[in-house]
């Protein structure tokens, strides 16, 4: 299988199998990637590397009940151990660090940090803390994401994000954790990609906590946003060094015709996987022609909420992976038309790195008030394996070029993109996939929990140490 996206990336990029340029990941001499106030990191999130769900008084998440259900997960796996990064901690900070990766991503387990009734869990709280000062004595630049899809089971036993309080516990968990960690947290970001809580949760149940309804889903991105919007005031409050900001996927979507049916189906898909956060974060509102898709699921929205939600942010994150090629459903919607022959990951996904520059500058058009943006999440899964201790991840190495490629051609546009964390330092549970999909630079031995540093890292720690060079 490794073998096999080999030979399709070959095809399909001559000039990097040919060997030119120098090396196939350093971007040529005029990228704006050799500024070096452009901040390259690597981003993990709490429930795909930290394992130990029972220990130090962690309490169960809605991922630890949906991943014991079987059939939720490739492979019945769950997150019981992952990367045994809790255990692992200093070694992976190293590991990091050895890379001279500038910047790490992380999360914070909601579940291991406050207990039920919302006191403070002293064991749960000291482990960010010690991770943290670490990564500050090392010099890495700390984002830190509050909600990274591990809610609370007890919260979801009472509606979870369907339940407007929800909004209100994660505003007291922004505090708690504010003011845990002021001090070593460089940004913080409220949510990752609230898109995917919502519409994986509560619309198609592929995600925890497995319910499908529409009505629900667009109840839970209110709410999901409002949470965000409650807790950006605390944050200042609390942390006023730090930035401030949110994470939102955001999505390609591509007419498969030149049809105005067509052409709408693609316009549609873009306003409901990108307008639907972007709007009411930056524009206040929601986006007029959304319900049109799913007539009567507005949701319920109080006074107030809209501007709440729209406090202004320091940062935008933006998650980007893939296309998706539209055409028209016949009615108001749109259906995924797969294109043939086009480069494909592991999970099955098209590597489209223009969609990557097309958006960003569309944004830049659209929103005036558009905060700078950090690219908090791109990559790539591949079946990777060991061989003689090396990992040659040709199509990563590709695809990172051509991603960063896309957001150099962004910058020169104009738009002001701050920084790129790869997806993912370390291959982890990946999330309905369970462990088959490698995201990873860093490959992991789950039967060992043996790290080896994969090719593409090490081209990334090479251009990073030219850069250092030249500076
Ligand atoms: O692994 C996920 C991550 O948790 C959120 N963004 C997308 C990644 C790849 O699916």
């Amino acid at each position: 299988m490794a073998n096999d996206a080999s030979a399709v990336f070959d095809t399909l990029s001559p000039a990097v199998s040919k060997g030119s340029p120098a090396d196939p990941f350093t971007p040529p001499a005029d990228s704006s990637l050799w500024r070096k106030n452009f901040l390259l990191g690597a981003a993990t999130a709490s429930y795909q590397i930290e394992g130990a769900v029972n220990e130090d008084g962690r309490l169960p998440s809605i991922w630890d009940t949906f991943s014991a259900i079987p059939g939720k997960v490739l492979a019945g796996d769950t997150g019981a151990v992952a990367c045994d990064h809790y255990h692992r901690w200093e070694a992976d900070v190293e590991m990091l660090a050895s890379l001279g990766l500038e910047g790490y991503r992380l999360s914070i387990a909601w579940p291991r940090v406050m207990d039920a009734a919302g006191a403070p869990n002293r064991k749960g709280i000291d482990f960010y803390k010690r991770l943290l000062n670490r990564l500050k004595e090392k010099g890495i630049t700390t984002f830190v994401t509050l909600y990274h899809w591990d809610l609370p089971q007890h919260l979801e036993d009472r509606g979870g994000w369907l339940n407007r309080d929800t909004a209100y516990r994660f505003a007291d968990y922004a505090d708690l954790m504010s003011c845990e960690l002021a001090g070593t947290v460089d940004a913080w970001a409220t949510l990752n990609e609230p898109w995917c809580s919502a519409y994986l949760g509560y619309g198609n149940g592929h995600h925890a906590p497995g319910l499908a309804n529409d009505r629900f889903a667009t109840q839970a991105m209110h709410h999901l946003l409002l949470a965000h919007g409650l807790a950006v005031p605390v944050l200042r409050t609390n942390d006023p060094a730090s930035q401030k900001g949110i994470v939102a996927n955001i999505g390609r979507g591509t007419a498969n015709s030149d049809s105005a049916a067509d052409q709408r189906a693609a316009h549609l898909f873009e306003v409901q996987h990108n307008a639907w956060i972007l709007d009411p974060l930056l524009k206040g509102s929601y986006p007029q022609d959304l319900f049109e898709l799913w007539p009567g699921t507005e949701p319920l929205v109080l006074d107030g909420d809209m501007e709440t939600i729209s406090a202004p942010l320091d940062f935008l994150g933006i998650n980007y992976y893939f296309r998706t090629n539209v055409a028209s459903d016949g009615a108001h919607g749109f259906r995924d038309v797969p294109l043939e022959g086009v480069e494909r990951t592991q999970m099955g996904w098209e590597v489209y790195p223009d969609g990557l520059r097309d958006l960003l500058i569309g944004f830049k058009e659209t929103y005036h008030n558009l905060p700078p943006i950090y690219i908090t999440e791109n990559g790539m899964a591949s079946d990777d394996e060991v061989t003689d201790g090396h990992v040659e991840d040709t199509q990563r190495i590709s695809f990172l070029r051509r991603h960063l490629a896309a957001v150099d051609q962004a910058i020169k546009a104009g738009v002001d993109i701050r920084g790129y964390f790869l997806w993912s330092l370390m291959d982890n549970f990946e999330w309905a996939f369970g462990y088959e999909r490698r995201f990873g630079v860093v490959h992991v031995d789950y039967s060992t929990q043996k790290r080896t540093i994969k090719r593409s890292a090490e081209l990334v720690e090479k251009f990073l140490q030219e850069r250092k060079a030249k500076a």
